[in-house]
């Protein structure tokens, strides 16, 4: 795969504007070059000939960067990168000619796409503005390509927004390709991307879809962003896990690699092992664990019919956790919402933590609460946006 892209660490969301359509009422296509069919009808858009957006939002005019061009033939690869804090591009003709360069170049069709990219806690996520269709704009594939962190922009996932009857939906795949239920720390970055897209920052919730069902999230003040991730799932073939045929599993043993584990099993609408160590230890330094060893041990476990998410978690105090992670498909993460929640439920349930923890995870910290009242869990923390691109995709 060829690709190229022009990234830029932004200051303002004008981006969102020209990238992905004037307003959450008008989105057009991410994909280059544009049709007809899906110009968007806002004055910011250069297929625009008439405004039928009453929510369009200002451009603001920003000052043009000197741009650094890097280059690697060898690969294929063809990067743009501005070291600025924005890029102007009032008339958005950059994708068009990024597009028209790369075509000239190979001789082939090529397809661009615009994205945004989101991180919480280390977790990141390529955003994808599907706004404007329920098909998504990128195959898994594609998705496989763009989370190379060498080849491609480099993520633990990509995340599609897309409209729902009630409000938004997000669809995710894997780094491996594979798709996923639900996504704690991409949906912080849902609401986030949502915002900016609005040109908001003022407090606000969102309803999103996810396989796991609705979600509600909310984005503070203070720039967090709360999710209320619904009840935890335990009984073990809904997990799924054969590790039990009925009823929960707390502290069961499994064995990997020899070694004799305890577990406790968790959905949170994906599927989550937890572990605080071998049967009998007091405990680990979660720093040492072989994670890359064991992790994927965990994964393909024969007891976990749709794979799995292994979290290892040590207990610092009854309210301060911490863990590291094998995600299913993405390997080891720098954090993993859902897996955070997952991590409270198993040490209320094995007696280790009280419902409100704060969970330690390699890109940080998540306060978690399992709340008595509702029996939902409610996860908090930051999500941020680090930049926006044009990534072209052969074929
Ligand atoms: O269930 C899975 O296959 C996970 N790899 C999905 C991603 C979970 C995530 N890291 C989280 O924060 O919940 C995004």
């Amino acid at each position: 795969m060829s690709m190229s892209m022009t990234a830029a660490a932004t200051a303002t969301p004008v981006f969102l504007q020209r990238r992905f359509g004037c307003c959450l009422e008008c989105t057009r296509s991410t994909l280059a070059p544009p049709s007809p069919s899906l110009a968007c009808s806002s004055p910011s858009s250069p297929w625009s000939s008439s405004s039928q957006c009453g929510l369009s939002m200002s451009m603001k005019k920003q000052t043009r960067m000197p741009e650094k061009d890097v280059s690697n033939p060898a690969r294929g690869v063809f990067v743009r990168a501005s070291g600025s804090t924005a890029v102007a591009d009032p008339e958005g003709l950059q994708q068009e000619q990024v597009s028209r360069t790369l075509a000239g170049m190979s001789g082939t069709s090529q397809r661009t796409v615009d994205f945004v990219k989101y991180e919480g806690l280390g977790n990141d996520f390529i955003m994808i503005n599907n706004l404007d269709s329920l098909d998504l704009k990128l195959s898994a594939t594609d998705a496989v390509h763009l989370c190379d962190r060498h080849l491609g922009v480099g993520a633990d996932g990509v995340i599609f927004v897309l409209r729902d009857e009630e409000d938004f939906q997000m669809r995710i795949y894997n780094s491996d390709g594979s798709e996923p239920e639900m996504c704690g720390n991409g949906i912080r970055c849902v609401a986030k991307y949502l915002a900016e897209l609005e040109n908001t920052r003022e407090p606000k919730s969102y309803k999103v879809l996810t396989g796991a069902g609705y979600m509600t999230v909310e984005l503070r003040k203070d720039g967090q962003v709360c999710v209320d991730m619904g009840a935890p799932i335990l009984n073990a073939p809904d997990v799924p896990t054969t590790l039990a045929t009925t009823g929960e599993v707390v502290q069961a043993p499994l064995e990997v690699d020899g070694k004799t584990y305890t577990v406790t099993c968790v959905s949170m609408g994906n599927p989550h092992c937890v572990t605080f160590g071998e049967q009998g230890s007091q405990g680990w330094d979660v720093d040492v664990l072989p994670l890359e060893k064991i992790g994927p041990l965990f994964e393909h476990h024969s007891v976990f019919p749709a794979r799995i998410n292994t979290e290892f978690v040590q207990v610092l105090t009854p309210s301060h956790l911490k863990m590291r992670v094998w995600e299913r498909g993405a390997g080891a993460t720098q954090a993993c919402g859902t897996g955070a929640c997952a991590v409270v439920v198993a040490a209320v349930k094995e007696g280790r933590s009280e419902r409100n923890c704060v969970v330690e995870l390699p890109g940080g910290p998540l306060e978690i609460e399992w709340s008595e009242n509702d029996n939902h869990i409610y996860m908090t923390g930051p999500a941020r946006r680090v930049f926006h691109g044009i990534a072209t995709l052969e074929g």
